[in-house]
């Protein structure tokens, strides 16, 4: 039995609004509590608000109310977010609960009572928005080194917690255990600033200068310093000194997750301040990268912070937070772009996946009257194996990627299974054994293996898109209890046959973008004027050609000559639209070899993006769809 994983993300400072970065710890939390849940193991996933210190009270006072009233009000912002993005925490810490404060108090006095906090007097640079002091060594030109704002020269009597005593333990333990600050790089960056003597921390602010925060249970002009508050709440939430059985199941954490802007704050003030204490350390620190916005630094100054509930409300919730994690390597930095976004959600959700569940149930419907066949013997058993070993080997798989954090990673593998979807359909082709009645058998094999396969790509999906996979289940026609461990085994074969699905609508619509250039409805047409010039071969040359399989054909709504099909090119799947529906129906063509134009400027026709031209022979009307006559493979050139 795993022992039971306690994730959490940084509580974040209520002094603004959430924006992309805080969803970005926050859904890579859920998606591994999610997983863990799945997995059977017991979970714990503690997230909350920061909501003490000097930027909190200032910005409660730019509006003119009291701290409290300020941040009862923010607090929702994050609460509400959090349940849009479908975030699954068991618990939500705000620093200003009593069941936290009482706690820092009683950690303070502890550490006073041990000899571990002293008073004395201070006199140095103090950086206003990070709270911090610091030395002459570090400003850099009268400025924080870290902000770079101005720093003031400040003189007053404050306490102490001896922080440098810990030194030579902290290097030792991040020596030992590999695991403990990663990834690798942040790891070195920690062992690099423990080479400097590490000095003691200053734990209290004087009330004269910031009211706002845990006042010193012994010092009544004191409050406590923001970051000595917050970083207790990774034990407060969770029992310390008030429910031993709980805390005990859930301390050590498994898994901190922050930002790399605060790795010294976990990996150096927390780890002393627990060692002090005498319990142990988390198992790991783990500093993801930073969020650009269009290659900019991502500030209210700039205004370009995006708006987490804008992109849920444009693109859908598991569309973003599938992007998020699958654009860039969870330890590295990354640019935010919505036309990044729109390409992922277009080729790997809405062309990658879509293609697979519509085709997929589609053909139930048409093939097997809306009713899972049952499995029989295979027609290509081959790949049927490797679907079947895919599918059974993605589970350790994923264990393996999402305890390393590679969540982007854990969605290829999970997207192995989706293109082996893709090409099993390609090349069992149930429209041509529909129409042989001495395939019957094959088909109904066929048709129970794209179920099945899809009902495994529920799973899968579920920690990085809970609320589409939950649709996907009620289109297969069946209810998974996703917070059971239904992936405590995985085995081929769990999906029932006989069970009439039913088919919505689509889960992974594409984003339409702006036309780049308007076209007429038939865009086929291949009719040369009269007066048609002479071009060059150079001319000529700058067409690109190919051939394409025609891998799924449906009609476009209310249009009586457009046909949307999906053209496997070998490198891509392209949606295209095609006027042909006066001589084709979708399931003529289906399966068919046809030349494509493939350079051609993406354009919208009755507002669905054609990416590509079917060539046709015919004038006014189309006449014939254009083939190759030897078999060739799609992708192959036309010249
Ligand atoms: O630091 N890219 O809170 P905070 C990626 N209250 N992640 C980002 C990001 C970006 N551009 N911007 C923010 C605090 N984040 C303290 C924490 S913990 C005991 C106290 C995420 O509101 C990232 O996780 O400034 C970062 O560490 C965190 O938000 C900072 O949130």
């Amino acid at each position: 039995m795993k022992p039971p994983f306690y994730i959490t993300t940084p509580i974040y400072y209520v002094n603004d609004v959430p924006h992309i970065g805080h969803a970005y710890t926050t859904i890579a939390a859920d998606v591994l509590a999610r997983y863990h849940r799945m997995t059977g193991r017991q979970t714990f996933f503690l997230t909350g608000t920061d909501e003490h210190g000097q930027k909190v009270q200032q910005a409660a006072e730019k509006q003119g109310v009291d701290p409290q009233a300020y941040t009862d009000r923010i607090v929702t912002r994050f609460q509400d977010l959090w349940q849009r993005l479908t975030i699954s925490n068991s618990d939500f810490i705000r620093t200003t609960e009593t069941r936290h404060t009482t706690v820092v108090r009683e950690i303070l006095d502890a550490l006073l009572e041990k000899g571990d906090l002293y008073e004395n007097t201070y006199e140095g640079w103090y950086c206003l928005f990070d709270e911090r002091f610091w030395t002459e060594k570090d400003v850099v030109d009268g400025n924080c080194p870290d902000c770079h704002r101005p720093v003031e020269q400040i003189k007053e009597s404050n306490y102490f917690f001896r922080m440098g005593q810990h030194q030579d333990w902290l290097i030792k333990h991040i020596n030992a255990n590999p695991n403990f600050i990663r990834p690798e790089s942040r790891r070195n960056e920690v062992l690099g600033f423990l080479q400097q003597p590490l000095g003691d921390l200053c734990i209290s602010r004087p009330k004269s200068r910031l009211s706002w925060g845990i006042p010193l249970p012994f010092a009544k002009d004191y409050v406590t310093y923001v970051w000595f508050d917050a970083l207790v709440n990774y034990i407060s939430a969770i029992g310390y000194l008030a429910d031993d059985a709980k805390f005990k199941t859930w301390w050590p954490a498994s898994i901190h997750l922050v930002g790399k802007d605060i790795l010294t704050t976990h990996s150096v003030y927390w780890t002393t301040m627990l060692h002090a204490m005498g319990l142990e350390m988390p198992k790991t620190i783990f500093a993801h990268g930073w969020w650009t916005v269009d290659g900019e630094k991502m500030s209210k100054s700039r205004g370009n912070v995006v708006d987490p509930n804008a992109m849920a409300q444009e693109f859908g919730v598991d569309a973003f937070r599938y992007f998020l994690l699958r654009e860039v390597p969870f330890g590295q930095d990354g640019d935010f772009s919505k036309t990044a976004m729109i390409q992922r959600i277009n080729s790997e959700l809405a062309n990658d996946v879509g293609n697979l569940l519509n085709r997929s149930l589609t053909m139930v419907e048409r093939f097997a009257g809306g009713i899972v066949p049952p499995p029989r013997p295979s027609q290509d058993r081959d790949l049927e194996r490797e679907i079947k070993e895919a599918v059974a080997g993605l589970k350790d798989r994923l264990d393996t990627r999402l305890g390393a954090l590679e969540f982007h990673r854990a969605l290829e593998e999970i997207w192995r299974i989706v293109e082996l979807g893709n090409q099993y359909i390609e090349r069992s082709a149930p429209w041509k054994l529909a129409k042989d009645p001495t395939k019957k058998e094959t088909l109904e094999n066929v048709l129970y293996t794209q179920m099945e396969i899809l009902y495994w790509l529920a799973l899968f999906f579920y920690p990085f898109m809970p609320t589409t996979s939950e649709a996907m289940a009620k289109q297969l026609g069946i209810t998974i209890h996703f917070s059971d461990p239904v992936l405590a085994t995985t085995k081929w074969g769990a999906f029932l046959p006989g069970i009439t699905i039913a088919k919505g609508q689509p889960l992974f619509p594409r984003v339409e973008t702006k036309p780049t250039q308007p076209e007429p409805e038939a865009s086929t047409k291949q009719a040369a004027a009269p007066e048609t010039p002479q071009i060059s071969i150079e001319d000529f040359q700058k067409v690109q050609l190919k051939t394409g399989k025609v891998i799924a054909a449906e009609a476009v709504l209310k249009s009586k000559k457009l046909l949307k099909l999906q053209v496997d090119i070998g490198t891509e799947t392209r949606q295209i639209v095609a006027g042909i529906a006066t001589k084709y129906a979708p399931e003529d063509i289906i399966g068919k070899l046809v030349v494509i134009v493939a350079n051609l400027k993406p354009a919208k026709l009755m507002g669905v993006e054609s990416q590509g031209m079917v060539l046709a022979a015919g004038d006014k009307e189309v006449e014939g769809l254009l083939s190759v006559i030897e078999s060739v493979e799609p992708g192959t050139k036309v010249k």
